[in-house]
């Protein structure tokens, strides 16, 4: 078991589209485990692999008060939506923020589970907003682009006042330019 390092927008490697996992084998289940112990360290109710810089479609949540109810998706596939809520969210990736969001109110997602078997979940309410937060991460987008642009942009300076390298184009994409 380890705690990942989770990035913080606007930290461009969380725009990465994850690849859907083959097979689930021994490494899927430790980033699974690692997964999770990181999100009950933060605390948090969901983390994404994408978040940790993993770009494989991997991700954990646990909605329930005493953190005793893990859900591990493999390769999830959001199936069915309905409905309307509105939530306050918040991020791993953007700590300290919170702002309200659209999303279904009932999901039915399609994946596999740590032993590779495929399974279906029916989720509404905090468990179906969870679920479709952290798909999201696995196509690299973040609540945050949800927002106002004038929001989005005053939680990006903040951000990166906090810790300025973040979202930095890498030095070999600058060298030479000036
Ligand atoms: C996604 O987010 C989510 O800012 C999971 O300082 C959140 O676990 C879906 C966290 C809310 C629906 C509703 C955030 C921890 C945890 C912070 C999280 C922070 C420490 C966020
Ligand atoms: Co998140």
């Amino acid at each position: 078991m380890a705690l990942l390092r989770v990035l913080h927008y606007p930290d461009s490697r969380l725009r990465t589209q994850a690849k859907p996992v083959d097979v689930v084998d021994d490494d899927i289940r430790q980033l699974i485990d690692d997964l999770l112990e990181t999100m009950y360290d933060a605390p948090g109710i969901g983390l994404a692999a994408t978040q940790v810089n993993v770009h494989k479609r991997v991700l954990v949540v646990d909605v329930s008060e005493n953190h005793d109810q893990p859900h591990a998706f493999v390769n999830p596939v959001i199936e069915f939506a309905e409905g309307t809520q509105e939530r306050e969210e918040g991020c791993l990736s953007v700590p300290g923020f919170y702002e309200p969001v659209e999303r279904a109110e009932r999901i039915r997602v399609v994946a596999l589970d740590r032993q590779g078997n495929p399974f279906t979940l029916q989720a509404e309410g905090l468990l179906a907003v969870c679920i479709q937060h952290e798909c999201d991460h696995l196509d690299g987008k973040l609540f945050v682009d949800y927002l106002s642009g004038l929001k989005r942009q005053r939680i990006k300076k903040k951000l990166q006042k906090r810790s300025p390298d973040s979202g930095r184009r890498p030095a070999v994409a600058r060298a030479g330019r000036g």
